[in-house]
């Protein structure tokens, strides 16, 4: 299948393009290195010492397997790029991760907020026209996130809820309660692209996906030149990859408030094994379908007890503390998501267990003299912009 993957210089977007390489299909990646300049402007990096661009990595990735990527650096905020790329490659699949995904990134001020939700709604309605005009038939496989949802206070369905309201009921969107402009930007895209299928009647799949965690793949692990990103830092590493890492490093576990935050989680194993489940198994046209894409819930107190368990068998000591919350969410409440459609398509999770994370811990132990220890500590006030006002 020819299969183009934007964001593809990305910590997931990386890994599924060698995956599908791997397994025989034609593969496209397009990505305009926002990622790597975000961290540019923090002063932040991967962990792992991934090759300058694009281009080096396809080369590398065809010396050691003969087989071949096709790359486009550019923006999917270009309309000509994006046209040209559909036009020529003529994608029966195109997997969408080339967003901008930092929650706190979103949260540092309005330039950020604005440029967040610009880069990902302007992107998104790019690759919805493209396939409208040039490949009415390909398939979006569209990474959204869980946290559209937000923590309501009843079970979470998968994309929509039957209502029964004064005495008639239909079959609607699930409330969204989103808890950062980021969030919100994949709200807008499930909106935007709900319409496009019922308008124009493409076909897509909406993955709402928990907190990744994880560091190789089967393919990362073939050469050191082929690893993918991996971040740690308060923007863009996220909550189990970062306690991994401080307890790599001694550093205390950042329970942000009272670390009963629950979300679901998976390993990056089964994201691609999930979006691989998306891809060959299409929606009919006009079909706009959402998968709840996680195989456990965790609360934040929860993963962090696991990590420092899994750290004393590793012969690390390391505690959690709990840090004042940086965010605006609750820290104490119901969480009950459904994630059965991905089992229906045959997922077999990889569940989290300590010797997963053992394996973790040695992956980091050999770029740990890497580690930039000052950008750990959360400084990114969901608030911040009131400070400031406040301040003045
Ligand atoms: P990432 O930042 O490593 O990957 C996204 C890639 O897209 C980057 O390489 C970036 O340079 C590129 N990109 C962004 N905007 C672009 C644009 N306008 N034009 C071209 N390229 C652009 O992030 P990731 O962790 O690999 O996440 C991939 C996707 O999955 C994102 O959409 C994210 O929101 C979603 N997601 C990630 C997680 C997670 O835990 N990592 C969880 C749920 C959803
Ligand atoms: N948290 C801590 N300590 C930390 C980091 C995070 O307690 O050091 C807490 C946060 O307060 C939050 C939870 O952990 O309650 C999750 O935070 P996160 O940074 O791991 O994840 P989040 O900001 O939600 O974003 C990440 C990805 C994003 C994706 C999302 C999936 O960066 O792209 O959309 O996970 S989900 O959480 O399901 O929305």
């Amino acid at each position: 299948m020819r299969i183009l993957i934007l964001g593809g210089d990305g910590y997931l977007g990386w890994a599924t393009s060698m995956y599908f390489s791997r397994r025989g299909h034609e593969v496209h990646a397009v990505d305009n290195y926002l990622r790597r300049r975000m961290h540019e402007e923090n002063g932040t990096d991967s962990l792992t010492p991934i090759l300058p661009d694009l281009p080096s990595r396809a080369r590398a990735w065809k010396e050691v397997t003969g087989l071949e990527i096709g790359v486009t650096e550019g923006d999917l905020q270009d309309w000509g790029l994006v046209e040209r790329v559909v036009r020529e490659f003529e994608p029966e699949a195109i997997v969408h991760y080339g967003e901008m995904p930092s929650a706190p990134y979103s949260m540092i001020d309005r330039d950020h907020a604005v440029f967040t939700q610009t880069n990902n709604v302007v992107g998104t309605l790019n690759v919805l026209f493209a396939m409208a005009e040039l490949v009415p038939d390909a398939h979006l496989v569209k990474l959204g996130t869980m946290g559209e949802y937000g923590t309501p206070n009843i079970d979470i369905e998968e994309g929509f809820i039957e209502i029964h309201h004064k005495g008639r009921s239909d079959v609607l969107p699930f409330p969204k309660l989103a808890g950062s402009f980021y969030h919100l930007s994949k709200v807008h895209d499930s909106h935007n692209i709900h319409f496009a299928c019922r308008i124009w009647g493409l076909r897509a799949t909406d993955l709402n996906q928990g907190v990744v965690y994880g560091i190789e793949t089967e393919e990362t692990k073939l050469d050191e030149r082929l690893v993918t990103r991996f971040d740690y830092d308060e923007l863009f590493g996220t909550a189990l990859n970062r306690f991994c890492l401080q307890a790599v490093i001694g550093h205390p576990l950042t329970a942000y408030g009272k670390g009963g935050q629950t979300r679901g989680y998976l390993n990056i194993l089964d994201t691609l094994q999930c979006v691989e489940l998306a891809v060959l198994n299409p929606p009919t046209e006009g079909e706009y379908r959402v998968f709840n894409q996680f195989t456990e819930q965790f609360s934040i107190n929860e993963l962090a007890e696991i990590v420092r368990e899994a750290a004393r068998h590793h012969g690390l000591t390391v505690e959690p503390v709990h840090v004042e919350n940086p965010r605006v969410e609750l820290e104490e409440h119901y969480y009950n998501a459904a994630h059965t459609k991905l089992l229906d398509l045959g997922l077999r999770p990889h569940l989290l267990s300590e010797t997963l994370i053992e394996s973790m811990f040695s992956v980091m132990e050999r770029y740990k003299h890497r580690v930039i220890p000052d950008r750990i500590d959360p400084r990114t006030r969901w608030r911040g912009v009131l400070r400031e006002r406040a301040a003045r």
